[in-house]
């Protein structure tokens, strides 16, 4: 990526193909004098948003409204104009060129984001959740970037930094003056402060998961022996028939995948072939490899019983793959069927299997499926209604890691005797990682791999 700061951009920032207005975007020192030599206007000079014509010469291109930002309060920090055109890519096309002939270069992907992260108006964390929230694909992903982009997570990795600033001076004191007597603090107090900091990221660690979940979703896989229903309830989530609901056990060969937003969160429903001592034919057993497979790849298993029947070899056989397999998904024992008499009572820990709930429905009637989806999200620990879900992605979990490391190591440094030195190395190195996250120091290359990920035009 070749981003040079001196420079006038320009890019289409809004969708391409035909809309009722498009914008394109013009941000750099000299985007006034370029736009001023292709736009005429009758509106007065002092105001903000003028409407006017993009010319050509003596060529009207496009009848146009053009909105100045004058730097430094800009998106970028430079002067940047907006210039709405009518959304039709032949007219797009003829203004970016008209802008390319009279001096602006065509922007790269991310490259006005860039330049406000060069700016000073975007920090590394809030440039990358712009990034976060075009591609969210549901509102509470949504939500989570946005709270990043108004700093939340930023000012939560500055709070620590500040702390751990705060932290080194004193340890550093103690290194500028170590005969005389100015202890201002205890080795006690030093740890209590490190063992608070370590909480402090800790916690950001913890939001890791729910960050996923908020962009990736969850994967929910149904299981269980033939004809309890697993079908059925794939049919009864979704809302329609997308799987084969028979009386036959043996169906469903394959798994059956569809995914839906389900409280602001995308769930990735898999039905599976029902697993069982006596196979039908090949087909079937390679149903069962694959529902073996899914089962690993499962945020959550819904192990789905049928209530009016008993146990059998079959749940006994499904028991004992999961003893074997040591899996430690959580699992949601589900009683089908309840609108017939029932015939099956489980508890939390049945066949040496730890249940996290256990739930009556009926996926032909339709009932207890909104409360099964509410112990879904529960379990996976996202709130719906929780409004500071944080949006953390594998960069800042890594940088996350190396920072807790580096305070464990602080920590344990600091209970030897004569060892604030290294102690102070390691606070610093905490420090380093936590600068990296805000893009404080980056390497231009890291730069470049987060930023050639933005769509042109933002
Ligand atoms: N009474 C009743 N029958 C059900 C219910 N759910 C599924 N069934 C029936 O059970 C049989 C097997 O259902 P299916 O969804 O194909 O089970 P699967 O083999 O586990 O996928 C079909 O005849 C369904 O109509 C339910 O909640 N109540
Ligand atoms: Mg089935």
């Amino acid at each position: 990526m070749n981003y040079l700061k001196n420079d006038t951009i320009t890019a289409l920032s809004t969708a391409v193909g035909k809309s009722a207005t498009a914008v394109i975007r013009l941000s750099g020192q000299n985007a006034f004098e370029i736009i001023n030599k292709i736009f005429q206007t009758n509106s007065s000079t002092d105001k903000q948003v003028k409407y006017g014509y993009i010319i050509n010469g003596c060529e009207k291109v496009d009848e146009v409204i053009c909105t100045f930002f004058k730097s430094p309060h800009t998106y970028t920090g430079e002067d940047l104009i907006e210039i709405s055109v009518h959304g039709n890519p032949i007219i797009i096309d003829k203004v970016l060129n008209l802008l390319y002939k009279t001096g602006a270069r065509p922007a790269e992907g991310g490259e006005f984001t860039y330049r406000a992260f060069l700016n000073g108006k975007k920090d590394l964390a809030e440039a990358e959740a712009v990034c976060n929230l075009i591609t969210s694909a549901t509102a509470a992903s949504a939500k989570a970037a946005l709270n990043n982009i108004f700093g939340g997570f930023s000012s939560k990795i500055k709070t620590i930094k500040d702390n751990i600033t705060n932290l080194i001076a004193f340890l550093e004191v103690n290194l500028d003056h170590p005969e005389e007597d100015i202890m201002f603090l205890s080795r006690e107090e030093k740890l209590t402060r490190i063992d608070s900091h370590i909480q402090d990221v800790k916690n950001l660690l913890n939001s890791y998961k729910i960050s996923k979940i908020l962009q990736n979703g969850i994967n929910v896989a149904i299981i269980g022996k033939p004809n309890t229903g697993k079908s059925s309830l794939l049919n009864a989530i979704l809302g329609r028939n997308r799987a084969i609901v028979t009386a036959i056990a043996g169906t469903t060969t394959d798994t059956i995948e569809e995914t839906i937003e389900c409280k602001g969160i995308p769930f990735t429903i898999i039905d599976t072939a029902g697993i069982r001592d006596h196979i039908n034919n090949s087909i079937e057993l390679i149903g069962q490899e694959r529902t073996k497979e899914t089962i690993t790849k499962a945020d959550i298993l819904l192990w789905i019983f049928d209530s009016s029947s008993k146990l059998d070899k079959n749940d006994i056989k499904i028991a004992d793959y999961f003893k074997k397999s040591c899996t430690n998904i959580p699992i949601i024992a589900i009683l089908n069927k309840s609108d017939l008499p029932a015939n099956l009572y489980l508890t939390k820990n049945s066949f040496g299997i730890t249940f996290q709930n256990i739930i009556h429905i009926s996926a032909k009637t339709e009932t207890g499926i909104s409360d099964l989806l509410d112990k879904i999200v529960k379990i996976a620990g996202v709130s719906e209604t929780q409004n500071n879900h944080l949006m953390i992605n594998s960069r800042h979990y890594i940088l996350l890691q190396n920072t807790l490391n580096a305070l464990i190591k602080t920590k344990n440094v600091l209970k030897l005797k004569d060892a604030d030195e290294i102690a102070c190395f390691e606070a610093i190195n905490a420090q380093n990682y936590l600068n990296e996250i805000l893009g404080i120091n980056i390497k231009q290359d890291i730069l470049d791999a987060i930023f050639s990920n933005f769509c042109i035009g933002k």
